[in-house]
């Protein structure tokens, strides 16, 4: 029996591995901009890849608003968790709240039936530049990476990777220090995030959500770390949208 349980763990986990070591977009963290895009892209019949750092994906869902289980969403973005059949209540003046357990878990499980393949507990370490464009990404276990173990990572290359890593906006960070390229904001570099100003953050968030460089996409709250936009709390709409904007974006650049 022993021998059999682990058979079929090592053999089931080894071909799904194998088939997204190429694929159409890698995105990096897990949070609500990235499995919204992951989703999106997956029912388009794109091969999506998520890596995300911690064993729980979902990124800053779970939390709600100071560990209070519940988020807010704007009326514009509600047909977005009406996709993912996550249930909603009004709080008067266009606004609705949420269960951030179920819209966390129902993000994840939503992207999950999509097809994406999600690969939790690893981490990116650094992103693959090629002749102008970004095309894949470095990875390594984030146990490896918390101990500092001197451990080789390895390499999924894609069409196009997508920084969903937040706050830090960890990716658009390595690809200008370390790959030395210069992205699409007025600088050229990152701006930082600004500070609490909620309507011009949910606003910022879907306007900043682009092509930074040949390759390389930003969502969610890593969009405004690179284009110097404010954040907003506990409002998700916005991030539900960039995530639905970067989608279309990437498609329109790997089927063009
Ligand atoms: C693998 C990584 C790496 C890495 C980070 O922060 P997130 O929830 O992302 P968004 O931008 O979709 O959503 C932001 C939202 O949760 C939020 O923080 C809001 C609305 N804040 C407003 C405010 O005022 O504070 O998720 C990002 C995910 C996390 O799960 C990280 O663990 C993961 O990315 N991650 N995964 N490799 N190098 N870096």
């Amino acid at each position: 029996m022993e021998e059999r349980i682990t058979s079929a763990i090592v053999r089931t986990y080894f071909e799904k591995l194998q088939n997204f070591l190429e694929v159409d977009l890698a995105i990096v963290g897990a949070g609500p901009s990235g499995l919204v895009a992951a989703a999106a892209l997956a029912k388009e019949g794109k091969k999506v890849a998520i890596f995300e750092r911690l064993l729980a994906p979902g990124g800053g869902v779970w939390g709600g608003g100071m560990l209070f289980n519940e988020i807010v969403i704007q009326e514009e973005a509600l047909h977005i968790l009406d996709d993912f059949n996550i249930s909603y209540k009004s709080a008067g003046d266009g606004l609705y709240t949420a269960d951030s357990v179920e819209v966390a878990s129902g993000l994840i499980f939503g992207a999950k039936k999509a097809g994406v393949m999600i690969n939790n507990a690893v981490s990116v370490e650094d992103v693959v530049c090629r002749e102008g464009r970004i095309c894949g990404v470095v990875v390594n276990w984030t146990p490896v990476e918390r101990l500092g173990m001197h451990v080789d990572p390895l390499v999924v290359m894609s069409k196009a990777v997508l920084d969903g890593t937040g706050h830090p906006g960890e990716i658009t960070d390595l690809a200008t220090r370390k790959a030395g390229i210069k992205i699409d904001t007025p600088t050229g570099k990152i701006m930082g995030e600004k500070p609490m100003w909620m309507e011009l953050g949910e606003a910022s968030t879907v306007e900043n959500t682009k092509c930074l460089y040949p390759g390389l996409y930003v969502s969610g709250m890593a969009a405004n770390n690179a284009s110097g936009g404010f954040r907003m709390g506990p409002i998700f709409g916005g991030m539900f949208m960039s995530g639905r904007k970067v989608a279309k974006m990437i498609l329109e650049d790997i089927d063009g």
